[in-house]
């Protein structure tokens, strides 16, 4: 078979959402975009650990505590996952691990933001994990078959994640004068950061089109934007917190919230890595993987004496 019949047989397997597999054939762009994509998203399961890692040992109480460290423990898993699912498609761990290191790969915009408060544990759990959900659920049916299975089992664990986030959330809003104003403070800025993790408007996406062609994303990015804000006003409301949005009203017509103006040039800013934490982000990664270097060392010399064994 030639190249064109090739992809038509690939887009009718797709179209009939049958799953990918890493040893069919696959357009050279579509491997390279899901490698784009899903590397992309394992560097933010990684990176996305430090915001909430530092308040690990300051976390109020005992249950608090262990809870948090079950949560960062849960997005050290979900890099691995979908690590592997990269590597499924022909990349090579230490290639995508150098790119996040040197600061040529993307990770999500919303991990170069501070988490300077308590209350900043509850909003990115309610916020952050909120909007992850909103937009992994539809990767679980993504067409290719390794990363729509890792999703099923992140989505899962990312929901518990916003339920304790909500929960420290409800205490919060609901406690002392101080507290619910930690509560509305931290709301006040994770709002639009969180917004901004659906990626640049319709309009200005360079990879929807066919990444919805090829059925590795089910929605665009302005539709799960609108669907997190609708599910999220409610909940900000139960709290008694005010969403910072003058704009923000409900619709009778279209039945969704019409709301105000992201600030592109705040994203793209944070893309070119001078947001308020990026080079603090990088500083960490690359001290933890320079001591952890013993580590691998002391695997792959045990690995290595293994084969000898065996060789013998
Ligand atoms: N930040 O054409 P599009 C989490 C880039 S995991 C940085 O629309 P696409 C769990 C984009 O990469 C959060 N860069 O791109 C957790 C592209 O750059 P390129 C991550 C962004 O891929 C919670 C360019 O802009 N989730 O939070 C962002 O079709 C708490 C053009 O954009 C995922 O990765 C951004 N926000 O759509 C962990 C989910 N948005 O490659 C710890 C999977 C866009 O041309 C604690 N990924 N860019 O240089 C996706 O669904 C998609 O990749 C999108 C972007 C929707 C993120």
């Amino acid at each position: 078979m030639d190249e064109k019949q090739l992809e038509a047989g690939f887009q009718a397997k797709v179209d009939a959402e049958q799953k990918i597999e890493p040893k069919d054939w696959m357009p050279a762009d579509y491997r390279k975009n899901l490698v784009r994509q899903i590397s992309q998203h394992a560097h933010s399961e990684i990176v996305g650990m430090l915001p909430e890692g530092n308040w690990i040992t300051r976390a109020p109480n005992l249950r608090r505590k262990t809870v948090l460290l079950a949560k960062v423990q849960d997005e050290a898993g979900h890099g691995l996952y979908l690590y592997s699912a990269a590597e499924s498609l022909g990349a090579a761990r230490a290639d995508l691990n150098d790119q996040l290191l040197t600061g040529k790969a993307k990770y999500s915009s919303i991990f170069n933001y501070p988490t300077l408060t308590w209350a900043d544990i509850g909003a990115v759990g309610w916020l952050v994990d909120g909007a992850a959900i909103m937009n992994q659920v539809m990767l679980c049916r993504t067409s290719y078959g390794p990363y729509a299975r890792a999703m099923v089992r992140i989505c899962k664990e990312e929901s518990f994640h916003q339920r304790q986030g909500y929960e420290i959330m409800c205490v919060l809003a609901k406690g002392t004068p101080e507290q619910r104003e930690m509560a509305q403070d931290a709301l006040d800025r994770w709002w639009w950061p969180s917004l901004m993790m659906f990626g640049p408007s319709d309009a200005n996406s360079p990879h929807s089109a066919q990444s919805m062609k090829w059925k590795i994303k089910r929605q665009s990015n302005d539709e799960l934007r609108q669907t997190f804000i609708d599910r999220t006003v409610p909940q900000a409301d139960f709290l008694g917190l005010r969403i910072p949005d003058d704009k923000l009203k409900w619709n009778e017509a279209t039945k969704h919230y019409d709301w105000g103006e992201i600030d592109w040039t705040e994203f793209n800013e944070i893309l070119k890595g001078n947001g308020p934490c990026n080079k603090e982000r990088l500083e960490a990664r690359n001290k933890a993987h320079d001591e952890g270097r013993w580590v691998r060392e002391a695997a792959l010399a045990h690995a290595a004496k293994q084969a000898k064994k065996q060789a013998a």
